[in-house]
């Protein structure tokens, strides 16, 4: 056990710098904390966004999309970086007022529709474009079944034990403990959902894989908190099968990497303006 003599006192106080990962940006309020405008690109659709998992999902959509011939698909990606504080910009918080990325700009549309929460974005998108999301009553909501379940699982895996093995300037065991616990129960369903067919929600590739696959893919995969080994990873068979087969995709090797500001220069493309930018704009050709 933790030893742990602190009491919560009777009101609970802000105290600025506790010395976490988030410290700087994490705030008791929401809303803006400055004026600017967002920037407005050339294609339909303007993403605000930024690599990490859930900035993943949505890119790896369009991505998708594109790759089926959805010309309306066309977007701009602008980098929101969170650690600077980009999110509680007043344009921002107008599109999305939990100043949290992805949050997207629908210019197709009198007004501009926005969307926020990266499944909303997902399911948005199927719905607009008529892809990824089965037209069969059954096939659809067997997707949104786990479209909704990772919605609500991956905030334990990510905001839990993410937060707590890789980030906490403390290794709290209690809460290592708990948080463990509840990832290996939520990969156990999915291994368990994954041995009955190729993918998620059955034999069709929908947007519950494009959901799931950057969260728990990518921990499986040792791309995110180094805890592929401490979760033994490899008795997660058919997750494993499943996450290898889906970052062998054309579409996710593209939309994994746009965002993104961390890993190798070559894995990262800070915006994405044109299908181009692949070949030319990634930070390995930027800086070399
Ligand atoms: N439920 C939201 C979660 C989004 C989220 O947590 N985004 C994080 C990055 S992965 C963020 O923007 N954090 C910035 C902040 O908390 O200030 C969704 O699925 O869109």
């Amino acid at each position: 056990m933790t030893d742990n003599t602190w009491q919560p006192p009777k009101v609970w106080e802000w105290k600025k710098n506790n010395g976490g990962a988030f410290a700087n940006i994490n705030r008791p309020v929401s809303g803006p904390t400055h004026e600017k405008v967002l920037p407005v690109g050339k294609h339909p659709l303007q993403l605000y966004s930024l690599g990490t998992p859930n900035g993943q999902k949505v890119t790896i959509m369009l991505e998708e999309l594109l790759a089926l011939g959805v010309t309306g698909a066309e977007y701009d990606a602008w980098l929101i970086r969170i650690g600077e504080g980009d999110q509680f910009s007043s344009g921002f918080v107008d599109v999305n007022p939990n100043s949290k990325i992805p949050a997207l700009s629908d210019h197709s549309t009198t007004p501009p529709t926005r969307v926020f929460e990266s499944g909303n974005i997902l399911l948005y998108l199927a719905e607009k474009f008529g892809h990824l999301l089965p037209k069969d009553p059954a096939g659809r909501t067997e997707t949104l079944n786990w479209l909704f379940w990772l919605q609500g699982a991956a905030p334990f895996l990510g905001g839990g034990f993410g937060h707590f093995f890789n980030y906490a300037p403390v290794k709290i065991e209690y809460a290592i403990d708990r948080f463990t616990m509840e990832a290996k129960r939520q990969f156990d369903v999915l291994d368990k959902q994954l041995g009955r067919g190729r993918y998620v929600a059955g034999e069709e590739y929908t947007i519950a894989d494009i959901a799931i696959w950057p969260w728990y893919g990518n921990v499986l995969l040792g791309n995110v908190y180094n805890a592929a080994e401490f979760l033994d990873a490899q008795s997660y068979k058919n997750v494993l099968r499943w996450a290898n087969d889906i970052a062998h995709r054309p579409a996710v090797k593209r939309g994994r990497i746009v965002n993104k500001t961390n890993g190798p220069l070559e894995e990262q493309l800070h915006e994405r303006h044109d299908a181009s930018d692949f070949d030319t704009q990634t930070e390995d050709k930027r800086q070399g």
